[in-house]
């Protein structure tokens, strides 16, 4: 199974040949010393892996017990007071210890400077202080949930977290303000980064798409996350000594909380997928063997995104009291922010378009990604439409829209990429077979889990509950259903990536035959990435077109 699809072709066996460098950035050392002090940006990245992967199972366990609460109409699993903690833990976990660092983190840190030709970031400690600081926060937050939990929803609306919550809400704040900062750090050694090291000949515009998504997605984090660990650091002050910031009592204003937190979260929505997005390009285009359609478009559409994504967080207030003329610019400005986005998806589409498409595990992630992700985009239209959104909002269909594109967009992405470059990172192939069989479990058991989530909430459903009315059981035993389906497709990975480190083929130097850098050194690659800095004489994606080669033998 694993092995047809890998047979090589003449121009890889050329690769083959290659004597395989007995250093790798992975056998040059082995203690625990050489990994937990280590600067270099591959093992960093490998660091961030492991930790990011236990967040995700552990959001997943509380996910696993909300689904299971939601199987019947009675709250018949846990209180109603457990339950929000679930809920809670389950955002929390999920959005800012695995969706935010996850592409970034673990694919930007290996791949962008070998993306640009250099041996390391700009700042190779700064760059470890980075996981500490990520882990340290992993840890409150972490200790929060050991000691009871915490029960305001991912986004600590006041006043309930500032007054009302006698959960560990200080503790969490405590984490998610650490956290902020290592990914602030990252950031900026991005952008110093891209800006300062890339190698001769690679100007702006031969930059993979990859490495534009993370510029744009750095920005946001530099400008954005600020603001929220500002504002956090404002809740756990007023529990702690009192001060009115949010408490009206204290002539505090706790609508001020919800303009700080969404100037910041919005904008970490595309956190989330901006680095998602720059995957895709790069998986479009390889397994389409075509060169991007629209290159500026799809590279200045990151930008956009970056830019207008800071316009429109007063979508996510238009019920809090907000003026009906703010509602409305905010109304206007997220239907303009939805530009850029669809822009991207009509280039990967046109870059579909008469390419010699072939169907991998990680292609089948990004065509996953592509439906997904449109329908999460589209139904935030809906979102956006004033009118609407009074009717849906705080209900399942807002649950369903996000996590269409978190889930179906982020995750999609991040699994492709990982099964795209797992054989750069590990020097082994995955069991393709596997892979497949995975990917499709995933994208059949996601559908099933959420879209009866767009059903219930438009019916009425609010989120956030614990017992529902009986007539909605239904969808909630679809959904229930379907997220059993979507735990056991992501343990599939989990078994066969592991498995692959000591069993897989060995992987050759350019496995997909694609273009980009990091297909041109060893996989895995030596510690200094590069003996000679490259020289770049070419634009991205240069694939030699396989069609018209064909029509014009056969027109000769
Ligand atoms: C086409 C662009 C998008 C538009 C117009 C849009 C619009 C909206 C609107 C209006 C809401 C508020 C709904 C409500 O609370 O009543 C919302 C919620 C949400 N959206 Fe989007 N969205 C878009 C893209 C995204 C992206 C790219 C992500 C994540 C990667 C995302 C994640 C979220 C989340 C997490 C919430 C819910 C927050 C909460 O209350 O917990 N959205 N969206
Ligand atoms: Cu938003």
């Amino acid at each position: 199974m694993a092995t047809a699809v890998f047979t090589p072709k003449p121009h890889q066996l050329a690769n083959e040949e290659e004597p395989r460098p007995r250093k790798n950035y992975l056998n040059v050392a082995f203690t625990a010393k050489s990994w937990l002090l280590t600067v270099d940006h591959k093992r960093i990245a490998i660091l961030y892996l492991i930790a990011v992967t236990l967040f995700f199972f552990l959001g997943g366990f509380f996910a696993v017990l909300i689904r299971l609460e939601l199987l019947t109409p009675a709250g018949d699993l846990m209180q109603s007071e457990t339950y929000n903690k679930m809920f809670t833990m389950h955002g929390v976990m999920m959005v800012f210890f695995f969706l935010i660092p996850a592409i970034p983190a673990i694919l930007g840190n290996f791949l962008i400077p070998i993306m640009i030709g250099a041996r390391d970031l700009a700042f190779p400690r700064l760059n470890l202080m980075s996981w500490y600081v990520y882990m340290i926060g992993g840890l409150f937050t972490f200790a929060a949930t050991l000691l009871g939990g915490v029960d305001t929803g991912w986004t600590f609306y006041t006043p309930y977290s500032s007054t009302y919550s006698n959960t560990n809400v200080v503790l969490t704040a405590i984490g998610v303000f650490i956290t902020g900062f290592s990914s602030i750090l990252t950031g900026l050694n991005f952008i110093v980064t891209i800006h300062k090291m890339r190698a001769p000949g690679l100007t702006w515009f031969r930059l993979p798409l990859f490495v534009w998504a993370h510029y744009a997605t750095s920005l946001i984090q530099i400008l954005g996350t600020p603001v929220v660990t500002a504002a956090i650091f404002l809740v756990a002050l007023e529990r702690i000594f009192h001060i009115g910031i949010f408490d009206p009592a204290l002539g505090g204003d706790p609508i001020l909380f919800q303009h700080l937190f969404w100037f910041y979260s919005h904008p970490a929505v595309y956190i989330m997928v901006l680095p998602a997005m720059g995957v895709i390009s790069e998986l479009i285009t390889c397994f389409s063997k075509k060169k991007v359609f629209g290159y500026h478009f799809i590279a200045f559409s990151s930008v956009a995104i970056a830019v207008l994504g800071f316009l429109v967080w007063g979508h996510h207030m238009f019920t809090s009291g907000q003026s009906i003329y703010a509602g409305m610019v905010f109304s206007i400005l997220s239907f303009l922010v939805a530009i850029p986005s669809a822009i991207k998806v009509f280039n990967w589409t046109a870059t579909l378009y008469k390419g010699s498409v072939s169907y991998q595990a990680p292609m089948l992630y990004a065509i996953g990604f592509l439906g997904l992700f449109t329908i999460g985009g589209l139904t935030g239209l809906f979102l956006a439409t004033l009118a609407v959104d009074v009717h849906v909002h705080d209900t399942y269909f807002v649950v369903a829209h996000f996590h269409y594109i978190m889930v179906g967009g982020t995750i999609m992405a991040y699994l492709g990429g990982i099964h795209f470059w797992w054989p750069k990172m590990t020097g082994r192939l995955y069991p393709e077979g596997w892979a497949r069989f995975a990917a499709l479990v995933i994208f059949v058991g996601f559908n099933l889990t959420f879209f009866p989530q767009f059903l219930v909430g438009y019916l009425g459903m609010p989120r956030r509950y614990h017992f529902y009315p009986d007539e909605f059981q239904v969808l909630n035993v679809m959904s229930t259903a379907g997220a059993s389906i979507l735990g056991v497709g992501y343990l599939i990975p989990l078994i066969y990536l592991l498995w692959s480190l000591r069993y897989g083929q060995l992987a050759s130097t350019n496995p997909w035959n694609a273009t980009g850098l990091e297909w041109k050194i060893p996989s895995p690659p030596p510690t200094e990435n590069f003996t000679k800095i490259p020289i770049v004489t070419e634009e991205a994606y240069e694939y030699t077109p396989v069609r018209p080669k064909v029509e014009e033998a056969e027109i000769v």
